[in-house]
Formats: C-alpha cells, sequence, structure tokens
C-alpha cells in the first residue's frame, strides 16, 4: 500500500473534544492537524488508537518549576524534571511562574526563567508572572511591555510577607491589566487573619503540621476572595481566582458572576481527594507535612462543593498547582528541616502533582460518573488554552491545531505510587490512590514524546508559546 500525504496517522482511536466524541483517523502533517476522517491512507507513521480515548493534550496552567524560595528549601523540580514527569502524565503544555523577587526588574527574572527552561522542556511552556513587587518602573513600563509580548497573565499574592500586595497595590495592578488586557490571578488568603490565627495556635502549643490548616481558614480565603472580586469590580477587570479549595470562596465568586463580573476559578485535585485530616500524618506527626498547601484541603463538604462546582461550570480550569518539595533531602532543604518541626508555619507549602492530575480527574469525575469525559476535556486542555490565550492552537482537536495529544485508556487500573512516577520529589501525596484511566500515550506536534511511561524522545523538543490575550477574559 502506498503512503498518503500525512507523517502521522492516528488511527480508530474516539476523539474525545470540550463539545463531542467520535471515530476518527486524524491525519498530522508538519505537526499540524491536517485531516480527521474515516479511513484515511497510509501515513508515513501509522498509531493504532482501537479502543483508546484520543485527547487534546494535557495543559497544566498552574505549576512551579525551579522556583527559588527564600528559607533555604529547595524546590524539588526543575525545567525537565517537571516537563518530564508532565508528559508522564499525558500533559503537552503547561505554565510555570516567572518569579519576581522584590527589588528585582520584571523584564529581568522573565529572561533568568527563559535561561532556566532553554533545551530543557519535554512539553511545549509559557510562562505566567507573578508581581511582587509593583513599583512605578514595573507598573509604568515592564508590565505593559510584557504583556504586549505576549506574557499576558500573572498572578498577585494576598498572603505571605515577602509576596502579599496591599490593596492600594492590587488596585494599581488590576488597574494595568485593565488596560493592557492581562488576565490577573488572585492567589486569595488574607495575611493578617492567617498571621493572626498562627500566633494563636503556637501560643496555644499547637506546632504540628495539622495546624496549617486550622491557621489557613476557609473564612480566610472568603474574605480574601470576596476582596479580589470588589476590587475587580471596582477597576473593571476580569480575574481568575486560583487553587479555590471549598464551598465558602465558590459561593464569593458565585456571587460575583451572578451579578454579570467575569470571575473565573480554578480548582486542583488536592481539593477533591486530600481533607485537613490527611495533614493530621500518623498521630499528629510530622508526615503530615507532606500534605501542607495552601490553600490548604479542607473536608468532605467541601469537596462535594467542589464537584458541584467542577460540574454546573463555577470551575473553568482544573489544574495541578505542582510546587513541589522533597520531603526527606540532603542538608535540610526539604520540607521535613529543622526549623519547620518547630512550627509548621515554617514548612514550604506546596505538593507535587503535575502527573497525576489527568488520572485524578478522570478517575473520580469520569469514571465514577460524576462528569463527561467532554466536561474532562473542557476543564483540563480547552478551557486553560481558551482562558490563557492559547487557543485554538491548543486545547482541541480540529484541522490547524497542533497535532497534541493524549492517547488516553480509560479502562486501565493503577495504584498510583512513588516509584511510578517521573517527577524530582521523594514522595507523592496520593501514594496508594487507586485510579481507573491512564495516559499511554503523549504526543507533542506529532512527535511521541511518552510511551507506556517512559519518556519515548532522544532530548527534550518543547518550545515556548507566545501568547495572545485571553479569548475568554476579553472575547
Ligand atoms: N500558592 C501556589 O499557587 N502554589 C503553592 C503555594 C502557594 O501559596
Ligand atoms: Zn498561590
Ligand atoms: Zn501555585
Amino acid at each position: 500500500m502506498s503512503v498518503g500525504p500525512h507523517d502521522l496517522v492516528i488511527r480508530g482511536g474516539t476523539v474525545v473534544t470540550a463539545a463531542d466524541r467520535f471515530t476518527a483517523d486524524i491525519g498530522v502533517t508538519g505537526g499540524v492537524i491536517t485531516a480527521l476522517a474515516a479511513d484515511l491512507p497510509k501515513g508515513a507513521e501509522e498509531i493504532d488508537a482501537g479502543g483508546l480515548m484520543v485527547l487534546p493534550g494535557g495543559i497544566d496552567a498552574h505549576v512551579h518549576l525551579d522556583q527559588p524560595t527564600s528559607d533555604g528549601t529547595k524546590m524539588a523540580d526543575d525545567f525537565e524534571s517537571g516537563t518530564r514527569s508532565a508528559v508522564a502524565g499525558g500533559n503537552t503544555t503547561v505554565l510555570p511562574f516567572v518569579m519576581q523577587e522584590k527589588g528585582s526588574s520584571l523584564r529581568a527574572c522573565v529572561e533568568e526563567y527563559h535561561r532556566k527552561a532553554e533545551g530543557k522542556c519535554y512539553t511545549d511552556v509559557s510562562f505566567h508572572m507573578v508581581v511582587s513587587d509593583p513599583s512605578p518602573q514595573v507598573l509604568g513600563q515592564e508590565l505593559p511591555a510584557l504583556v504586549r509580548d505576549g506574557y499576558t497573565s500573572f498572578k498577585v499574592f494576598m498572603t505571605y510577607d515577602d509576596l502579599v500586595l496591599n490593596d492600594a497595590e492590587l488596585l494599581a495592578v488590576f488597574d494595568v491589566a485593565r488596560r493592557e488586557k492581562a488576565l490577573v490571578m488572585v492567589h486569595a488568603e488574607g495575611n493578617d487573619a492567617i498571621k493572626y490565627m498562627t500566633t494563636r495556635l503556637e501560643q496555644e502549643g499547637k506546632t504540628a503540621p495539622y495546624f496549617h490548616a486550622e491557621a489557613h481558614a476557609q473564612i480566610a480565603e472568603r474574605e480574601a476572595t470576596h476582596r479580589a472580586i470588589s476590587h475587580a469590580q471596582l477597576t473593571d477587570v476580569p480575574v481568575v481566582i486560583v487553587h479555590v479549595s471549598g464551598r465558602d470562596p465558590m459561593e464569593q465568586i458565585q456571587w460575583a458572576r451572578k451579578r454579570g463580573m467575569k470571575v473565573f476559578a480554578e480548582t486542583c485535585p488536592q481539593y477533591i481527594t486530600l481533607t485537613k485530616e490527611d495533614l493530621k500524618g500518623l498521630n499528629m506527626d510530622f508526615e503530615g507535612a507532606k500534605y501542607v498547601c495552601s490553600p490548604p484541603p479542607r473536608d468532605t463538604d467541601s469537596q462535594a462543593a467542589i464537584w458541584e462546582g467542577l460540574r454546573d461550570g463555577t470551575f473553568d480550569i482544573f489544574a495541578s498547582d505542582h510546587c513541589p518539595f522533597f520531603f526527606d533531602a540532603p542538608a535540610e532543604t526539604g520540607k521535613n528541616n529543622a526549623r519547620a518541626r518547630t512550627s509548621f508555619k515554617w514548612v514550604p507549602n506546596g505538593i507535587p502533582g503535575v502527573e497525576t492530575r489527568l488520572s485524578i480527574l478522570f478517575s473520580e469525575g469520569v469514571s465514577q460518573g460524576r462528569i463527561s469525559a467532554e466536561r474532562f476535556v473542557a476543564l483540563t486542555a480547552s478551557n486553560p488554552a481558551r482562558l490563557y490565550g492559547l487557543y485554538p492552537k491548543k486545547g482541541t482537536i480540529a484541522i490547524g491545531s497542533d497535532a497534541d495529544f493524549t492517547l488516553w485508556d480509560a479502562d486501565r487500573k493503577v495504584t498510583i505510587s512513588q516509584s511510578l512516577l517521573h517527577h524530582g520529589a521523594d514522595y507523592t501525596p496520593y501514594e496508594g490512590l487507586q485510579v481507573t484511566g491512564w495516559p499511554v500515550r503523549t504526543i507533542l506536534r506529532g512527535q511521541t514524546v511518552m510511551q507506556e511511561g517512559e519518556i519515548s524522545c532522544r532530548k527534550p523538543g518543547g518550545a515556548y508559546l507566545k501568547r495572545g490575550v485571553s479569548g475568554m477574559a476579553y472575547p
């Protein structure tokens, strides 16, 4: 049989998009989808996807890689290990953060992260920025110029002493976002409320990792969510509330949406699989530090609320908030360090999850009948692409889109275990979790980069993606 025009034909899979599912062959030429039809002619390369779902490659819109920390702890993933873990988990694009350190030029920080990522990425990559020092130079010149250069989203923090912006600063940053059509992502937890709770708990001798969950009370998240929404209303700017953990902040988002505001929302695997009980470890021991992240996991009522939100559209995207720290690391650079053992407030905040995000949502959501496969694709690929200015190049299966796919075995049962994973961290908070549904092959612009857990490309081939304005926030 002679070979047709396609470099690659993926044959006979069930193609799932955010809108529908159908059986088709997919033709790929030059890294782009060029045909979707029954019975395509033989391609130069052929992949049999019979019995599998063919999904758009996962887009994890919230990951932290190779970020410096202020306290001597070390992030467990650089761009190489973090993106290797991402492709093993079925992702083809990730959006890490450029962390602006106070006193630094934002432009210089962006260039520094390009150097960190250069030649190391197995996925395509694009950067959000973190604005921690909104100086006149940053607000007046650097930020507008960077947005125009395709860095069209940035995060602000309402907590952490070294990152928090006060209300005047938040309003000033939001105003730049409105003028430049950028998308602001908000870490909504009230700093003073958390510090008050921390002092009170420490005075009572409550210093174990578990008390992180009490210090970072849901009330503080609710209050900050409402404050962020009020500032967004005043400045007339769309915002994304990231890593929403439970019912109370969700109600604030729903309140704003009912009034016609453009408030978008993200939630994460930890808020459907973990609860604050996990932070107790074994008998309130230090094992609980493995689950310390901010906002912390809440309770089963909040998990139920998150599921309602994933179903009813309160949540637009489902991201990992992959923020990996070692547990035990040499020279006390991990969570289990001497200072952290004196108080929960010194435990690095963050958990790994870029590799397990898709299988957890598929298993708990699709396999358990809570959401459809189409909604799964919307939450994990199409909406992240639309929200962050990558659509339709990324996030869908259509003629002209990049040939990024995850071949998905919806019936594969796997027990998540550290030994299976490719991340740099020395543990997974999901150890022992049984999932149904697993990525068996990841294809980036027509090239297979992962097959059955093995990284199959010789060297990292990920590209940097310059983004447009958000199609959801500024249609
Ligand atoms: N916020 C994040 O987005 N990730 C980890 C820690 C945090 O506070
Ligand atoms: Zn955050
Ligand atoms: Zn994060």
